[in-house]
């Protein structure tokens, strides 16, 4: 049998390793790329190979197992290589630090103002007991803050994701050790990606 190509394959990162200090640092890019992300995408093509999975996207593969006791390895697995590639394009060195336009809007009309959304965005994430993520996400026609546990993603909800930030540990513990929030209020005020929030609204 010819060896087969990998089925789904690592995104390549929107900047360098470096393009993220002083808040993120080379180090932790480095790892949480090159260690973490490749890893979910080799374990995901391991698991895959020669199913009926390696002929579908990576989010019909999330849709099908999501929830499936016995496909749980592979819902992870795929939803951590799709939470990652979200996540580096949620994170932008350069850029607006603040929402504008009708994104601006809905957010101060939904949250009562954007102080009050930054506040929660942050209590929502450092508040992810253990590992998992936070997420600004569209449900219909209203805009939510929600987290979710381990590889879980707001998609698989019914949502679309606008932004989310990694709170695994492996996130941040290499700049941050255990202090969570220094992490997620550096990554808000510094790091979002607002025209890629845009883009998805
Ligand atoms: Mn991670």
């Amino acid at each position: 049998m010819p060896a087969t190509a990998p089925i789904f394959v690592l995104e390549k990162l929107p900047y360098l390793e470096n393009a993220l200090e002083p808040y993120i640092s080379a180090k932790t890019l480095s790892f949480h790329y090159g260690k973490h992300h490749a890893g979910y995408v080799d374990k995901l093509n391991s698991l895959c190979a020669n199913t009926a999975y390696a002929d579908l996207s990576i989010e019909a593969v999330m849709k099908k197992t999501s929830g499936i006791l016995d496909k749980a390895a592979i819902f992870n697995n795929a939803a951590q290589v799709w939470n990652h590639a979200f996540y580096w394009k949620s994170l932008n060195p350069e850029g607006s630090r603040k929402p504008s336009g009708v994104l601006l809007s809905k957010i101060e009309t939904t949250f009562s103002g954007y102080e009050n959304f930054h506040k929660q965005l942050i209590e929502t994430a450092i508040s992810q007991f253990g590992s998992g993520w936070a997420w600004l996400v569209k449900d219909g026609t209203t805009l939510k803050i929600v987290k979710t546990t381990n590889a879980d993603n707001p998609l698989v909800h019914g949502q679309k994701p606008l932004l989310t930030i990694d709170v695994w540990e492996h996130a941040y513990y290499l700049d941050y050790q255990n202090k969570r929030q220094a992490y997620v209020e550096a990554i808000v005020d510094h790091l979002l990606n607002w025209d890629f929030a845009a883009s998805n609204f």
